[in-house]
């Protein structure tokens, strides 16, 4: 039954329309189409300038209300980000200028030169100095802004500093890995023939180099150092993904088969960042930016920035990858193994490390 008013207020509303329309139209046949013309223009010029107000009223409370939610509402968490809200904010100061500017004189235009008898419109055919005004100005303009861009860009995705903590982050369907290169601080090499998620060896770590004996592989979790410079060298398994870092204000595509960097330098901890932000739940968040697949969405992994004492106890407690996929070459593993001390463990890591590579 509802269904059926539903219906029947919709035709009635359409009927409305059309009986105003036809009587609008017998209007201006009696009053005469010129005159009548001339009273919509008037309307119409009154009606740009209601929309210019309303706009701008509109611009000011979206601006309020959506504020908070954008990447300008807090600042940068690391040293480079600042670059990049830098050029964000020149940008908006920049357009918005414009904006305004040309927006306020398209309508008011509009209301303010709207046809009358008393004038006639001046018609201009070509005019070599305006021309010469409206391409160089923005050219100019915004090859300042590219220019600002891409010495920020050359910068974070350049080499980074010398005792830049070295971490592998790899995409893949659907989620990240991580891989430290454990007490040599040298990546072992790997090979995606050798990816063997079944016997832990996610990233084909090839076993024959005895640089990968040390390396730690970890997911979901990527712990760094505060005010220490972080570089990633980021690699993708199966299609193109995205570490988008949006609270360091970086992005940087993982694309399979050529390998990508970024560096950046954090600047608060997590737990100092939960006290600033008050928000206890804040986690840094690595996002993939590009759209990879079904489980795109679930594509979260999360960073710790921890200080240098903390980051020391947590690597230390944890396994180079080689004893998840060769379980009996952990000391660990064996009755005969030396008290569980950090230390004697890294050294009896390290020394199985050796033996297995003379054997190999
Ligand atoms: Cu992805």
């Amino acid at each position: 039954m509802s269904m059926f008013f539903t219906i029947a207020v919709i035709v009635l509303v359409f009927l409305i329309i059309f009986q105003i329309a036809k009587a609008s139209e017998y209007v201006s046949v009696i009053k005469g189409e010129e005159k009548s013309r001339k009273d919509q223009n008037k309307v119409n010029g009154f009606l740009m300038i209601a929309f210019l107000i309303a706009g701008l009223i509109g611009v000011y409370y979206c601006n309020k209300a959506l504020y908070p939610k954008t990447l300008l509402a807090y600042e940068s968490a690391s040293v480079q980000g600042e670059k990049v809200d830098s050029m964000l904010w020149l940008t908006i100061i920049i357009t918005g200028v414009v904006f305004f500017i040309t927006q306020i004189l398209l309508f008011w235009f509009n209301f303010k030169y709207q046809q009358s008898d008393k004038r006639k419109a001046y018609y201009i055919a070509h005019n070599n100095k305006l021309e010469l005004i409206w391409t160089v100005v923005p050219a100019v303009a915004l090859t300042a802004l590219i220019v600002f861009g891409l010495k920020n860009w050359f910068s974070f995705t350049g080499p980074a500093p010398k005792d830049a903590l070295q971490i592998e982050i790899t995409g893949k369907q659907f989620g990240w890995v991580f891989r430290y290169p454990g007490q040599d601080q040298t990546f072992g090499k790997k090979y995606y023939k050798l990816i063997d998620d079944a016997n832990n060896n996610p990233l084909g770590q090839d076993w024959n180099d005895s640089k990968n004996f040390d390396d730690v592989v970890a997911q979901a979790t990527m712990y760094c150092v505060v005010n220490k410079p972080v570089n990633l060298r980021i690699f993708s398994r199966d299609v193109i993904h995205d570490v988008g870092l949006s609270e360091f204000r970086l992005k940087q595509d993982a694309v399979p088969g050529t390998p990508t960097s970024l560096w950046f330098t954090p600047k608060f901890t997590t737990k100092e960042m939960k006290e600033k932000l008050s928000n206890p739940d804040f986690q840094y968040e690595i996002s993939c930016d590009q759209m990879c697949g079904n489980g795109h969405y679930s594509m979260k992994g999360i960073i710790e920035v921890v200080t240098q004492e903390e980051y020391d106890v947590w690597l230390a407690q944890q396994k180079p990858n080689y004893y998840a996929a060769f379980p009996d070459k952990d000391p660990s593993n064996k009755k005969s193994a030396q008290p569980a001390t950090t230390d004697s463990t890294k050294t009896t890591a390290a020394a199985q490390a050796d033996t297995t590579k003379t054997k190999m």
